[in-house]
């Protein structure tokens, strides 16, 4: 079963959330934020942006034994309203977006 939350003017899920694959007492939730805060609370004013993806679930840990898991994905934006940056999930993906008059170009930082 899957279920969604909606954002009030777009036609975008704010939350997925579905029986954990791994742990059927367990949920895996995906959150879209679009508040521009990163605070602690997602979609308190949602803007029309997406500003982080927030990833909640349960995995196996080297000695398979479940844990549960958050991952984040963050989303930077220029003052044109163009994404410049996405940061995540793991801490060393990073990756910039360049424009010029004709063109963007990633530009992908750190190692994998
Ligand atoms: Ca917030």
């Amino acid at each position: 079963m899957r279920e969604y939350t909606y954002h009030p003017t777009l036609d975008d899920p704010l939350t997925t959330t579905e029986t954990s694959v791994l742990n059927s007492a367990g949920s895996r939730v995906v959150t879209n934020d679009y508040d521009s805060d990163l605070d602690a609370t997602p979609n308190e004013a949602p803007t029309d942006r997406l500003y982080r993806k927030i990833e909640q679930g349960w995995t196996l840990d080297a000695g398979g034994n479940q844990v549960a898991f958050t991952d984040t994905t963050e989303y930077g934006y220029d003052a044109n309203g163009r994404l410049t940056s996405i940061a995540g999930p793991r801490a060393s993906e990073y990756t910039e977006i360049d424009y010029d008059a004709t063109s963007a170009r990633a530009r992908r930082c750190g190692a994998s």
